[in-house]
């Protein structure tokens, strides 16, 4: 009874996330609601309702009449305190064409005089960034050194099926294994992490992920901040909770919709702050969590720019007060610190205001630098456009019970064909159930996306551009116009990590 409360009162809360900060544009016109008290009828009239009129006080209220707790009893985020200089990935790019990459367990210093016991990637947590060129063929030479199996999945990288690092390429403890590919895509700031089945969200809370940067002539020669480091910063945001020991211990924490924790880690760090330069800083932000969106703004209230979506440049830098991350999605944001002074006190902030990530003005530093204005040439043709659906995808469910199209993944059963190089569209409307339902990440592995339409229209300025995650609010239908350009067998399923474990993942064979 008490596990199962557990569940309503997080599967609410979650509904209140998506409620709260569900859009990745600035103006949410779907807010989601409590439907508990709903029929399917009542809650279809609704889909489309818009609650950015109501005060807080009115979502109180309208959760007091429907018994839940409201979302304000989602495990808040701690301030940081800024006593920590934020964590910068070691930098690695191919050596004679090969980078090695070994998944290890060690332990970290996250708390002072502490050792916690963690995983990480030629490290003892999180991995590296691995940068690399368009055009470039690459080795990655990958080795366990785990207790147990694991595989390499390189999210958001267009490469054969084979080479994919899904739950098929299990790598056994001590095993290793070369994943030779040419690097075919655009700029564009990725990710990678395990996929075992059945292990996914374990490994990757305990700390297997590491950034894959693309760059191609157009990133190289834009104007853009782009010194590593210096102006140009990778933030990979995750939730954990610790036992009072400061250990992870995933099995006591985990929950079926998704494991979330009161503590955050920037880059694996706690209390983070970033020190900065007086001048234009480019900041990679890659949601890396099991499954909390993160909703990210400045203290001050200005805007930034928002500059890359998942798998490449906007065509123009977008001006954004706020952005929202679901988990694996990513996004590349410009602020402009020449306008501060070391005695503003400026900070990202979530929706609640908590401090996620203060900055520190380092007034000796600075650039003019002037931000490109056409960054990219991403269109959605009219083709694409007027191409019929030829995949239905249905979300459903919650908890252990999630399916895709009433099915769960079954690793001997392929889903769907696709021929190679072949556009098609994918419809994928995410079905709300008798608790309103929940935000779906949806992730297609092995290629990048473009989103044709949500629930019949265009989508906001900043998902026009390469995606390979969308967040799917309960009772969107979204688009997609999909091309794998490799052959080989691709998963797709729910980013929220124990959604996918859970069942909520198929395959499409590309042939
Ligand atoms: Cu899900």
């Amino acid at each position: 009874m008490k596990s199962k409360l557990l569940v309503t009162t997080l599967l609410v809360s979650s509904v209140f996330i998506g409620g709260c900060s569900a859009s990745n544009s600035e103006s949410d016109e779907n807010g989601t609601m409590d439907h508990s008290n709903m029929t399917e009828e009542d809650m279809s009239n609704m889909e489309s309702m818009d609650h950015s009129n109501m005060t807080e006080e009115d979502m109180k209220e309208m959760d007091m009449e429907n018994g839940h707790a409201s979302h304000t009893n989602l495990v808040a985020l701690n301030d940081s305190t800024g006593e920590n200089e934020l964590a910068l990935p070691p930098l690695v790019e191919p050596e004679n064409g090969v980078v090695n990459i070994t998944a290890q367990q060690g332990t970290t210093e996250i708390f002072e005089g502490v050792q916690t016991n963690t995983f990480g990637y030629n490290g003892s947590f999180l991995g590296p960034v691995i940068r690399m060129t368009e055009g470039e063929t690459v080795t990655f030479r990958t080795k366990n050194e785990l207790t147990e199996p694991t595989t390499f999945h390189w999210h958001g990288v267009d490469i054969p099926g084979e080479a994919d690092g899904g739950p098929h390429q299990l790598l056994e403890p001590g095993g290793t294994e070369d994943v030779k590919f040419t690097v075919s895509q655009g700029a564009s700031t990725l990710w990678f992490h395990p996929h075992p089945e059945g292990a996914t969200a374990e490994q990757v809370y305990k700390g297997l992920a590491g950034f894959i940067y693309i760059e191609d002539n157009r990133s190289k020669n834009l104007d853009l901040p782009k010194e590593y480091g210096i102006n140009d910063f990778p933030l990979v945001f995750q939730d954990r909770e610790f036992t009072q020991e400061k250990q992870f211990d995933y099995q006591a924490v985990r929950n079926d919709d998704g494991t979330i924790g009161n503590t955050l880690l920037i880059n694996g760090t706690l209390n983070p702050k970033l020190t900065i330069g007086k001048e234009k800083v480019r900041l990679r932000l890659l949601n890396g969590a099991n499954a909390r969106n993160y909703t990210l703004k400045l203290n001050t209230g200005d805007k930034f720019q928002q500059i890359a979506t998942d798998g490449g440049f906007l065509n123009q830098p977008i001006e954004m007060s706020e952005i929202t991350l679901a988990p694996g999605e990513r996004a590349e944001i410009i602020v402009d610190f020449s306008k501060y002074n070391s005695e503003n006190e400026i900070a990202l902030v979530n929706e609640d205001d908590i401090r996620l990530l203060p900055f520190s003005i380092d007034k000796q530093k600075s650039n003019s630098i002037e931000i490109s204005e056409s960054l990219n040439d991403y269109v959605v043709t009219d083709e694409e456009r007027n191409l019929p659906v030829t995949k239905k995808l249905e979300l459903f469910g919650m908890g252990k019970m999630v399916y895709i199209n009433g099915q769960q993944f079954d690793m001997n059963r392929i889903d769907f064909t696709q021929k190679q190089g072949e556009t098609e569209i994918w419809e994928i409307y995410n079905k709300p159930d008798m608790m309103g339902g929940m935000i779906h990440p949806f992730h297609i592995h092995g290629t990048q996306f473009k989103v044709v339409s949500i629930d019949g229209k265009e989508p906001p300025a900043n998902l026009q551009g390469w995606k390979d995650t969308i967040s799917i609010e309960s009772g969107q239908t979204v688009k997609l116009a999909v091309k794998f350009n490799h052959k080989g067998i691709y998963m797709f399923h729910c980013h929220v990590l124990e959604h996918e474990e859970n069942g909520m993942m198929g395959q499409v064979e590309v042939i």
